[in-house]
């Protein structure tokens, strides 16, 4: 008798347990998310203004509370917390609530970057783009054969778009004393500086500072995210950079610094200087002075942000304020007299031109380019974003790096764990 009540009890429970847990399911508030259909994807290639399907992912970019949210949940850099929920749903084909912003990747490169490049797409798709389909310009100076356009149109889940860069952005100007350059470049080639008798490097710095975000083609999108061949990314990026930028208000990225080869660019701080006094109206209040310079703007200390990864707004380059100032270092002619990158001239634009909290330091990204790796130092969030790189190899910390800098100027707080990272 007690025996079949107990029975009878036992039926009970599962059967309400059922119940319970059906209407847990069916009401729960969280939907699921469509699997999208091979024709979302092909007409996400064909048709530049697709609209993405709303999922229910719960990655920064589909806050439902809006922008307050997202100002909460952007990756702060410094905290163990994850800038993303783990947002499993994100790495599995969902496309994001809110759709794309007006941006694009760039890429610079040759023909023969074909397989290096290849790589890079293949490492931004796997991660990150084959949730969101952005578009891809790639530039060059010559034109792309279609062997070129043929495969990485196939690796781009986006829209691809080939441009042949115009003469004049990939030229000597008028005003530069050829032999002077040549000499400068022989000199340099004695004194084995690295691409110090190269040419088409010289060219490639300069047009990187000054007109790669005003050809035609980068001039339909507000912001970029620049790719070079050969490069790697660790973690699932479960977020839209290009909407924690927007969201957050900011104009410039990065996720490696560090010191320039001081021999490259003697006198690009006087040419900086030199606009400083010239425009006072474009220099900003709260800028990262104190990250470029020791002496309050006497010398430069060579900190520069690694350009090789950028997600910047295109708008900001292509405002006076950074066209007086690249028109006044390339006036001086230091891209041909020197061999000034296009690293430190974008850094110290950014340095001066930006508040300093338009500039974001995007932990969250794991990056490779050789020789330098950054690797978050929290170990949650590796494995939350099933990162590959090794804690050790992160260079944040170490001596030659200025992301230390950089989190002191922010008042930043360092993740834990970061003093064994040091060497
Ligand atoms: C994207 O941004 C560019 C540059 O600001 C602008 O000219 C273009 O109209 C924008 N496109 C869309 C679809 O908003
Ligand atoms: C939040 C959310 O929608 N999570 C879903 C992510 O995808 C897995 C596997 O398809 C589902 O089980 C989760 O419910």
């Amino acid at each position: 008798m007690a025996g079949s009540t107990r029975i009878i009890r036992y039926v009970l429970f599962a059967f309400f347990g059922i119940i319970i847990l059906f209407f847990i399911t069916s009401s729960s508030s969280i939907p699921k998310p469509p699997i999208p259909d091979s024709s979302i994807f092909k007409g996400a290639k064909g048709n530049k203004n697709h609209n993405d399907p709303s999922s229910g992912h719960t990655s920064p970019s589909s806050a439902s509370s809006g922008e307050q949210r997202l100002v909460d949940e952007r990756p702060a850099p410094g905290s163990a917390a994850p800038a993303a929920a783990p947002a499993s749903n994100v790495t599995m084909g969902a496309v994001p609530a809110t759709g794309r912003l007006n941006a694009t990747f760039v890429t610079l490169a040759r023909n023969s970057d074909l397989w290096d490049i290849a790589d890079s797409i293949r490492q931004v798709e796997d991660r990150f783009n084959r949730n969101y389909h952005y578009d891809w310009v790639f530039l060059n100076d010559r034109e792309f054969d279609d062997d070129f356009k043929k495969v990485t149109t196939a690796l781009v889940s986006g829209k691809t778009h080939y441009g042949t860069i115009a003469k004049e952005h990939w030229s000597f100007p008028d005003f530069i004393d050829q032999d002077k350059a040549k000499a400068v470049r022989e000199d340099m080639a004695e004194r084995k500086i690295i691409y110090g008798d190269s040419i088409s490097y010289r060219h490639m710095c300069r047009f990187e500072s000054g007109f790669f975000f005003r050809q035609p083609l980068m001039q339909n999108y507000e912001w970029y995210w620049r790719v070079e061949p050969s490069v790697k990314l660790y973690c699932d990026i479960g977020f839209d950079p290009f909407r924690v930028m927007a969201e957050n208000k900011k104009k410039y990225s990065f996720v490696i610094s560090l010191y320039e080869y001081a021999e490259t660019i003697p006198t690009i701080w006087d040419s900086a200087k030199k606009f400083m006094k010239q425009y006072p109206e474009h220099i900003a209040e709260g800028n990262s002075m104190k990250w470029l310079s020791d002496d309050n703007g006497e010398s430069y200390n060579h900190c520069h942000f690694w350009s090789n990864f950028e997600v910047g707004n295109l708008n900001w380059l292509r405002s006076d304020a950074y066209i007086d100032f690249f028109e006044t270092l390339d006036r001086d002619g230091g891209f041909f007299y020197e061999r000034w990158g296009d690293a430190p001239v974008h850094s110290i634009a950014a340095g001066l031109l930006l508040k300093k909290e338009e500039i974001q330091f995007f932990d969250d990204i794991a990056y490779w380019h050789v020789p330098f790796t950054h690797c978050p130092t929290s170990e949650k969030k590796r494995l939350e974003n099933k990162c590959a790189c090794n804690p050790k190899d992160n260079f944040d910390w170490k001596g030659y790096s200025c992301t230390t800098r950089w989190f002191d100027m922010m008042g930043m707080e360092k993740p834990a764990g970061y003093q064994d990272q040091k060497d």
